[in-house]
Parts: structure tokens; C-alpha cells; sequence
């Protein structure tokens, strides 16, 4: 997750890997640190990068999903405190299972 001050935005990367033999979805994410949350896809239109929200993001049985800088990410936006390098937040991420994943990011450049 990237470092930002209260009410900035931020965005974090991770993996989701699917190990299951049906499709997962994931469908929703909260993070404490931020007022709102949601994911994003960068896409490229005429040469200028653009963010778009998603909402959700569907990975194939045996396959992860990758939130990476210029693809898919989290995007936060409103920081309740703010982030430091070191820091860890705690990434809740809703899916198809009726799970919640937890995912902890460490707070970097
Ligand atoms: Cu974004």
C-alpha cells in the first residue's frame, strides 16, 4: 500500500490466487484507513493512462488475480490516518464465497 496523508488517496497491490474449481469473484473491499475504498482498472486510452472503477473482478478456477501498479489496484480514497512507510493496514476483501479475505499490506513506496 502506498503512503499518504488524512484525506489523500492511496492505492494498494496485491495477489488473490483462486484455488478452488469455480469461478471467485470478488465483489467488495473496506479498509479501516479510508473512508472509501474500491477497485479500480488502469486502462490506456490514447496513450493516457485512466482510472475506472470495477466492481468486481472474476478469477478463473486455478488462476490469481494480480492488483499491480498500471493494472488492476485498490484505489483508498479519504485516509482517516495517515500512512507511513512500515506501517501494515488491514485490507478486507468481500467475495462470491460469502468469505471475507484479509489481507495485511505493508505500507511502502
Ligand atoms: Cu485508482
Amino acid at each position: 500500500m502506498r503512503p499518504g496523508l488524512v484525506g489523500e488517496m492511496s492505492a494498494a497491490y496485491f495477489t488473490v490466487p483462486n484455488a478452488g474449481s469455480d469461478t471467485l469473484r470478488l465483489t467488495g473491499v473496506e479498509i479501516d484507513a479510508a473512508a472509501h475504498a474500491s477497485f479500480h482498472r488502469t486502462i490506456d486510452s490514447a496513450g493516457t493512462a485512466r482510472m475506472v472503477a470495477q466492481d468486481t473482478i472474476a478469477i478463473a478456477p486455478r488462476d490469481s488475480a494480480v492488483l499491480a501498479p498500471r493494472g488492476l489496484h485498490v484505489m483508498a480514497h479519504g485516509l482517516r490516518v495517515p500512512l507511513a512507510a512500515g506501517d501494515t493496514v488491514v485490507i478486507r476483501v468481500f467475495t462470491s464465497r460469502r468469505d471475507t479475505l484479509l489481507v495485511r499490506a505493508a505500507v511502502r513506496e
